[in-house]
């Protein structure tokens, strides 16, 4: 049964970088927006980045979404595998080329440590492709990225 929630902001990380990438990308947002209890608030531009992590591969289309859900974290990782499985997504290997790739960034101000599921994104805040678009939409966002930016930055210079 789904779960009586108030809506919350979640932020999303879209990136496709096989097929038709434009096209992919704006039949996620299509499924998403049919999806009852999410409505989208907020879309950022497309930008085109370079490929981090993974085998060789051809440059990504990457955008970030604000949207408004009254599902909980777990409902809506299953909503973004489903609308992945339809777009034709198959997961061979780890950071591996994609159709599309949809992960929850952010979800109101909740920590969630779950064995499938981790937020806020665990790489989100060294990734350039989640954090520009992330700040074209939010821009109050900056200090609070400039900070985890340095966090991440001293972790990895220990
Ligand atoms: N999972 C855990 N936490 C989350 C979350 N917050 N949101 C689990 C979504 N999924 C989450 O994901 C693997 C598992 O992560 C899922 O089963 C889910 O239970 P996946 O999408 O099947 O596989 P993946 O995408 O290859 O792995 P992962 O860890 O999601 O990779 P990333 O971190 O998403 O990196 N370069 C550019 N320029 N642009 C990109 O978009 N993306 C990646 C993928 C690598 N390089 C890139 C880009
Ligand atoms: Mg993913």
């Amino acid at each position: 049964m789904r779960s009586c929630l108030k809506e919350v902001e979640v932020f999303i990380g879209v990136g496709s970088n096989l097929g038709d990438r434009e096209k992919n990308i704006t039949q996620a947002l299509k499924f998403l927006q049919d999806t009852p209890g999410v409505t989208i608030e907020k879309v950022s531009s497309v930008i085109e980045t370079e490929p981090q992590g993974g085998p060789p591969q051809s440059k990504y289309l990457n955008r970030v979404i604000k949207i408004k859900t009254t599902c909980s974290p777990q409902e809506l990782l299953r909503v973004l595998q489903n609308i992945e499985n339809r777009l034709g997504r198959v997961r061979k290997e780890r950071f591996g080329p994609r159709t599309i790739d949809l992960d929850i960034l952010l979800y109101g101000e909740r920590t969630v440590n779950e064995p499938n599921l981790k937020i806020p994104h665990p790489r989100m805040w060294e990734r350039d492709f989640v954090l520009t678009p992330l700040l074209e939409i939010e821009p109050g966002m900056r200090s609070k990225i400039e900070e985890k930016k340095q966090l991440t930055k001293r972790r990895e210079n220990d």
